[in-house]
């Protein structure tokens, strides 16, 4: 037997976790964490041991395909482009620019190909373009340009020395922390208690992070920016001053003072679903703390109020002297240092629409939400050819079904993706990249957020197939097949080798030599490609320290506590009537993530979906009891624009009024290639949402809070009627 290991991260969530693969005679027989690792110190969670199901798995795909009537036929690699870029330019040519659109998909952000990706997107040209930041971290975004003058400049929480740390609107117990690095987050979070510090959870679900935390405080869906506003209304009553690291950096501290001067926590209990004792107690122990923070994720991203939202934790954050400070809100120093070297780009707001003038594109990308109308709906200037990138926006959507059809309304679709998933089926062409542990890659993306300056290699478990090609290898030559470049002679071949030679990794090698700790700027001690790939573990580049004044990028170098546009949205909200359950819909819903499913992709891998059925809907026992409704009963739940039927979960970890059913299900589509997904199908939430229901500044998903009523199915007529 021969037996060899292999060490690598898994790249399936943020987390990176550093893992060991072992391989006997050709054969994954072992997939473990890296106690070396300088991150995750060897922890993994359940998914990692799928990267070895996922790259065995006989329905991913290995080869180009092309769509015969109903089926599919294998193409060579060589066949496939020509088919697309031919297609592709055809398109163009007849209908312009913008009858191409292109959707990049979540797994995007976890390799360097996303490069490619994006500069496939350029090529383009195209103002349709849409991705999963739009239902994920968009309002953060927006808040830091506001605040900060860049998208980019995301603060990121210093959980590892922080003394008290309140999570809002996320679960990193299970997802293992988002726009925070922070792999095994309940030991990070165990950690903050072991050392004397406290841990407040504020969630409308009593989650897995909040079961390891001090206190938990069950907010309302969408209560969060009256809980924060209350909480700073009493940190100012009580005469709460700039710290003086921060005092010539914070502008607008008055106008906030005056903004919330009637944000009483008796005004803000109701609002929040919380009482004002409550607001007034975590509001004077987040200032007794000396290091205190408050981490926000997408559970308050996804709500109509994102970036009020956002906006509010930072200014918690700056304004408790929290920001750019051990322990608080801080700023990573990546080994290509990416937030400082697009800091001045202006991204634009509002520049162009999509075609029905409801959704503002934000830095050159338009809100998902509206993608199935851009698609669908007749007219000249429809988009009339699509390429996804690592999406599948069916199912990760709200679009109430419109995609689906939509989909099926496009001239040509090539997908770039290695499954035919319930949004590729409708493909005229996939184009597979080779599986994860058969890439070799250096993550830059993850050390702008993570807890710890760090730089980590991944190294090729298996050599590819002869005639497999990774992502960027696809996606460069599509961006060369559709590039304005005149195709006559030798300049398409001359462009397309050139293309092959851009890898990320030499990309990246160049990044890190001409980075911050890199050997061109700190001479021989400094960072190489090189030296990152032969050290064990990765390297550890120390802990955060503060950099705000490197990354600032307003005018006059201040953070702005107060935008104008934000300050008006906040005025406009406070002076609404209060949404109130009515008969037909009584009910809010939310989402929730499990450990053992990565949005809709990993339900292939038997061991993560055996066991118990996990796309139920969550409810409180005295909701349950008030409809006569029984756990494990199978129920229909109907929002304004949908309706699904899932199995009933009671539980009291749930707020009163509040039920949850996770995402990423609903696999039980004709045609689809994932045969063990679609066993275990599920329901589609997102059929729920309203896709005209958006934050109100960026067009994000407002995929949390939506009204709904839950039924016991025997008593709905016929689904859909
Ligand atoms: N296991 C696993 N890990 C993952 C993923 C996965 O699918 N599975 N997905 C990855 C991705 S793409 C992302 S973006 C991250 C996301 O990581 P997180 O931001 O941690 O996301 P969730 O686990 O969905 O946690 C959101 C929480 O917000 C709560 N919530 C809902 N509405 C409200 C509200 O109005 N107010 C408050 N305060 N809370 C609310 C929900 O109950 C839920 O507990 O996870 C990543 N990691
Ligand atoms: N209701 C509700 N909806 C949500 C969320 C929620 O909390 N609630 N969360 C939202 C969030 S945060 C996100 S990020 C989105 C995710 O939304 P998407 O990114 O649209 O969807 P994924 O489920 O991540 O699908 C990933 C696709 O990429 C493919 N894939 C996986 N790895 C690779 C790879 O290496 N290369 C290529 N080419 N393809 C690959 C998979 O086969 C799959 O088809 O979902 C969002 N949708
Ligand atoms: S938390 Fe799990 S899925 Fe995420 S990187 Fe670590 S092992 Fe992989
Ligand atoms: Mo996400």
């Amino acid at each position: 037997m021969v037996r060899r290991t292999v060490a690598r991260q898994c790249t399936l969530c943020e987390a990176h976790c550093g893992i060991v693969v072992t391989v006997d005679d050709g054969r994954v027989t072992g997939i473990e964490g890296d106690p070396d690792d300088v991150l995750s110190h060897g922890y993994v969670c359940p998914k990692a041991t799928a990267l070895a199901d996922l790259h065995t798995d006989p329905e991913r795909l290995r080869h180009p395909i092309r769509k015969v009537g109903d089926g599919w036929e294998q193409i060579s690699w060589k066949e496939a482009f020509e088919l697309v870029g031919s297609s592709l330019r055809r398109i163009r040519r007849e209908s312009g620019k913008d009858a191409i659109g292109m959707y990049l998909g979540n797994p995007a952000a976890h390799s360097p190909s996303v490069i490619w990706g994006v500069a496939l997107r350029a090529a383009l040209l195209t103002r349709r373009f849409w991705s999963a930041s739009s239902v994920d971290q968009f309002p953060q975004e927006f808040a830091a340009k506001r605040m900060f003058g860049a998208n980019g400049v995301l603060p990121v929480a210093d959980i590892d020395r922080t003394d008290r740390l309140v999570i809002m609107g996320a679960n990193p117990a299970v997802s293992n922390g988002s726009l925070t690095t922070m792999p095994d987050a309940r030991r990070r979070i165990k950690a903050v208690r072991e050392r004397g510090g406290t841990v407040v959870v504020i969630d409308p679900r009593r989650t897995e992070t909040a079961r390891i935390a001090d206190e938990h405080v069950a907010v309302k869906p969408g209560g969060d920016p009256f809980l924060l506003a209350g909480m700073l209304h009493v940190l100012l009553a009580d005469g709460l001053e700039p710290t003086p690291h921060l005092a010539k950096r914070l502008d607008g501290w008055a106008q906030v003072a005056s903004l919330l001067d009637d944000c009483t926590p008796e005004r803000m209990a109701p609002r929040a679903g919380v009482e004002p004792e409550v607001i007034a107690r975590l509001a004077r122990e987040h200032t007794a703390a000396s290091r205190a923070l408050v981490y926000a994720r997408i559970g308050v991203c996804q709500h109509v109020t994102g970036t009020l939202t956002h906006w509010l934790v930072n200014v918690v954050n700056a304004m408790t002297g929290n920001l750019d400070r051990a322990g608080g809100q801080m700023f990573p120093k990546p080994p290509i240092d990416i937030t400082k070297l697009t800091k001045g780009i202006d991204m634009p707001y509002g520049n162009w629409t999509d075609r029905k003038g409801k959704h503002k594109a934000f830095r050159w990308e338009l809100p998902v939400a509206g993608m199935a109308d851009d698609i669908g709906e007749p007219g000249d200037d429809r988009v009339r050819a699509l390429v996804t990138y690592a999406g599948n926006p069916v199912l990760s959507s709200a679009n109430a079904g419109r995609l689906d059809e939509a989909l099926a309304s496009l001239d040509f679709y090539v997908a770039v993706d290695m499954y035919v998933t319930e949004t590729t089926r409708h493909a005229d062409v996939i184009l597979p990249p080779v599986s994860q542990l058969e890439r070799e890659e250096y993550d830059f993306v993850f050390p702008m957020f993570s807890v710890r300056n760090n730089a980590r290699y991944n190294a090729r478990v298996f050599e590819p197939p002869s005639d497999g090609l990774e992502d960027w290898e696809i996606l460069a030559r599509l961006t060369v097949e559709v590039s304005p470049l005149p195709a006559r002679g030798l300049v398409g071949p001359i462009a397309a080798w050139t293309a092959q030679q851009l890898s990320p990794m030499r990309m990246s090698a160049l990044g890190v030599a001409a980075g911050p700790w890199g050997v061109l700027r700190r001479g021989p001690r400094g960072l190489t490609m090189r030296k990152i790939r032969t050290a064990n573990g990765g390297i550890d580049l120390g802990p955060l320290e503060p950099r705000l004044d490197e990354l600032i990028a307003t005018d006059d170098g201040k953070v702005r506590l107060a935008p104008p546009d934000i300050v008006a949205e906040m005025q406009r909200v406070l002076a609404e009537h209060v949404e109130e359950p009515d008969d037909d819909f009584d009910l809010r819903l939310i989402g929730r993530r499990h450990l053992r499913s990565n949005n809709s992709w990993m339900h292939n891998v038997e061991s993560m979906v055996k066991g118990r059925d996990r796309c139920t809907v969550l409810m409180h026992p005295a909701d349950a009891a008030g409809r006569d409704l029984q756990d494990c009963q199978r129920v229909v739940v109907t929002s304004r624009v949908g309706q699904i039927e899932v199995p009933l979960e009671v539980s009291d970890e749930i707020r009163l009024g509040t039920v949850a059913i996770p995402h990423g299900w609903g696999h039980d589509t004709k045609g689809v290639g994932w045969s063990t997904a679609a066993a275990h199908g599920g329901a589609n939430v997102n059929l729920l949402h309203d896709p005209d229901n958006v934050e109100t500044f960026t067009g994000n998903g407002a995929l949390n809070g939506t009204w709904v009523r839950v039924e016991a199915a025997e008593n709905v007529a016929a689904l859909g009627a």
